[in-house]
């Protein structure tokens, strides 16, 4: 028998443990080693029963994502899901850690689940652009009503033991020894003779049409809103409404025939590729995780909005945490913001008060040095100034511990030089998150010319611990994410310039999939801010390219966004922003003083315009090696811009589509609009070959 699954012989019940590390997915092997086992325990007159369970730290985690779009990667699970669901003896799944995808759905087919306290389970298939492909769709809402598998299908978010109880999802919470609670629960279920319960034969939940109708309507606002122009969900939603009216065997052949349809479009292998580019932005090459020092104690420089944000990143990880500012009125500030922020998470349901004070406590606010020198981890979050960073580099390297690492959270600043003001550059590291670091999940690690592969090892588990996605990225201004949003920006501001109003460019982009327009972006920014990194940047760019002209004016006149109600756009006091005739007329009259004859621009253009920016400085950054694989781009988009998912990020994206066109477009930009639009040598050299930036060597 395959060692992918086992079976050993408990009480007269078969227990069947799929192993499969490290999340017991069901990869090539699994379904067919599980099928073998439980024909074993049909066939053996001693084995009243059996469970299925996850050896490690989980149950079955789904299919193996990394097979899906090769040969044999999506097989067809149905068999074994009705040879489990019809073996003539009581199955219980016993959950714990996690029954996600296809591994609830196995559950699902299983007579009965038991669950640990702590464990979920999920349809999390929304989030890789498909949908639950093994009876899910069918299953769910039969054990759990309609209403529920609706917001589990269509949010994709797990839910916990208590709450899967309480809907019927699994049937016992087993405190304390799983295995044996499950043995004991599939004894007994034996002893009661059968039939045993059957999901496919339960009714009672699918509801009416009448019922129905507006759950399906409130499922399809609900997709609108949070999953936009993602076609998973809608098709989940058709699924289950099968569900709801077909039989069990016809409505399984809709959700088959909606999966496969789903697996072969774009949207899921960007959403795949996404999930895959996340995982393996944490491997680098000779950068060994098991050489990361820990991590007991942390230290933020600065309370402004990035250092209580990074400190609450670190007290919700459960690391303690000094928090520092030479003032006591910035320090009181940042504190109040954070304990606002906590109450309103509480508030809102999403923790008890107890782990607000709980989280609080982990945080020490002070002014002074004392008890610095005990912390692991320094991370200086003070404002974007070389000369003041460069000051508290040297006062944190004469007060930390030796083996204390230096992180810089600077957005564009040179590491080298911070680095260059201590007496151990090897520990020094940029640790960039982005805003509100409590919640945004990126963090760019920027590795400095003499950062030890040690301490890159420790960065990236903190981001790990953090619960945050760290990439690592060379040094350079703007590192690899702000660097390509200067371009993007630039372009934007060069279409208003031409005749499209900002609500134009912000319009488009946002339907095309981004999460905010880069205008609404600049305003929430801040336009003082850009404008103050824009003057950084002077020296980086060449005199006699084209510059944005606007800006500079809005700045000129106080405009700094939302936090002054004007910017590009108008805000009333519930920061909601309105189109201003006031900017128009400014963009009007600035662009005729340069000469710029207004013509009308488009959405397609405007897409491409910024998206292909974006694209072409992923290339030079490629090129030049500070980011080490195209993936790595695509997650800082993916995870830090608000880049769609479901477009894959600027490189995957580039890749749909082709190339050859990309290059096309950049190379009549480039006659159209000069030299900014230098195609990069490496987008020319892959159009020719018929390459892809995916396809290049990590
Ligand atoms: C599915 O199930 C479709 C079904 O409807 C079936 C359809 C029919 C077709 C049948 C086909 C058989 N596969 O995230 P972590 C790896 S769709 C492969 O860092 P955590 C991951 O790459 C699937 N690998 O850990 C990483 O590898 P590395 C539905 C998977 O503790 C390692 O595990 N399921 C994998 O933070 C650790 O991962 C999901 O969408 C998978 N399914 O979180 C679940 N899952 O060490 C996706 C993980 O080499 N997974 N890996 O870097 C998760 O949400 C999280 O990984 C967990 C663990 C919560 C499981």
């Amino acid at each position: 028998m395959s060692e992918l699954v086992t079976l050993a012989v408990r009480e007269g019940v078969a227990v069947i443990t799929i192993d499969n590390p490290p999340v017991n997915a069901i990869g090539p092997g699994v379904p067919e080693a599980l099928a073998r086992c439980l024909d074993a325990a049909a066939a053996d007159p001693e084995v009243r029963a059996a469970v299925l369970i996850g050896a490690g730290r989980t149950f079955i985690a789904g299919a193996d994502i990394s097979r899906f779009g090769k040969p044999g990667g999506a097989p067809d699970l149905r068999p074994l899901l009705s040879q489990c669901e019809n073996l003539p003896k009581p199955t219980v799944a016993a959950i714990h850690g996690t029954a996600l995808g296809g591994g609830l759905e196995i559950a699902m087919a299983c007579h009965y689940r038991a669950i640990a306290p702590d464990a979920q389970v999920g349809q999390p298939e929304v989030n890789l652009g498909i949908i639950p492909g093994a009876e899910g769709t069918q299953r769910l809402p039969r054990l759990a009503g309609v209403a529920r598998a609706i917001e589990m299908c269509v949010s994709g978010a797990p839910v916990h033991a208590a709450e899967a109880l309480a809907s019927g999802i699994v049937d016992r919470i087993v405190e304390g020894d799983l295995l044996a609670g499950a043995v004991a629960f599939a004894l007994e279920m034996a002893a009661g003779g059968g039939p045993w319960r059957k999901s496919s034969e339960l009714h009672y939940k699918l509801g009416s049409p009448a019922e129905n109708a507006p759950l399906f309507a409130a499922g399809r606002e609900q997709a609108a809103k949070i999953r936009r122009n993602q076609t998973a969900p809608l098709k989940a939603l058709e699924s289950l409404e099968a569900a709801t009216r077909l039989p069990f065997a016809e409505g399984r052949l809709v959700e088959r025939a909606l999966f496969a349809e789903c697996l072969a479009g774009t949207q899921s292998k960007a959403m795949i590729h996404a999930f895959l580019a996340e995982r393996e932005a944490s491997k680098v090459s000779g950068v060994d995780p098991k050489a990361a020092a820990t991590i007991g104690e942390a230290a933020i420089i600065g309370a402004g909005t990035m250092g209580s944000g990074i400190a609450m990143a670190f007290a919700n990880a459960g690391v303690p945490v000094r928090l520092l500012d030479q003032d006591q009125a910035s320090l009181d500030r940042g504190i109040a913001n954070i304990r606002k922020i906590y109450e309103g998470s509480v508030k809102k349901g999403r923790f008890p008060a107890d782990v607000m004070h709980q989280r609080m406590a982990l945080i020490q606010p002070q002014v002074a040095w004392a008890g610095v020198e005990q912390a692991d981890l320094i991370v200086e979050a003070v404002f974007e100034d070389l000369a003041l960073k460069k000051r508290i580099f040297e006062e944190i390297d004469r007060i930390a511990k030796p083996t204390c690492i230096l992180a810089s959270n600077t957005s564009s600043l040179d590491i080298d030089e911070l680095a260059g003001s201590t007496a151990r550059p090897h520990m020094v590291v940029g640790m960039h998150f982005f805003s509100p670091a409590n919640v945004m999940r990126l963090v760019e690690i920027v590795r400095g010319r003499s950062t030890g592969i040690d301490v890159l090892a420790t960065a990236l588990v903190v981001a790990k611990k953090l619960k945050k996605v760290g990439v690592v990225v060379g040094n350079c201004p703007g590192f690899v994410g702000n660097r390509m949003l200067m371009p993007y920006l630039r372009e934007a501001q060069f279409l208003v310039e031409e005749g499209a109003t900002p609500w134009d460019v912000d319009r488009a982009l946002y339907d095309w999939g981004m999460a905010m327009g880069p205008f609404a972006v600049d305003d929430m920014a801040g336009i003082d801010v850009g404008w103050r990194v824009k003057q950084q940047n002077r020296a980086f760019q060449n005199p006699g390219a084209r510059s944005p002209l606007v800006m500079d004016k809005l700045y000129g006149m106080g405009r700094y966004g939302q936090k002054t109600g004007r910017g590009w756009f108008r805000y009333d006091d519930n920061r909601k922003a309105a189109p201003d005739p006031e900017v128009e007329a400014l963009i009007r009259s600035t662009a005729a003083e340069a000469g710029i004859e207004p013509r009308a621009v488009g959405a397609e253009e405007i897409v491409e315009r910024c998206i292909y920016a974006l694209v072409n400085e992923g290339a030079r950054i490629l090129e030049e090696g500070l980011a080490s694989r195209a993936s790595d781009i695509d997650t800082i988009y993916l995870t830090g811009y608000g880049f769609p998912g479901y477009r894959g990020g600027p490189m995957w994206y580039a890749g749909t589509v082709g190339l050859a066109d990309v290059h096309r477009r950049v190379e009549e930009f480039h006659r159209r609009h000069g030299e900014l639009w230098t195609p990069a040598p490496l987008l020319t050299r892959l159009a020719a070959e018929g390459g892809t930036f995916a396809a290049l060597a990590g």
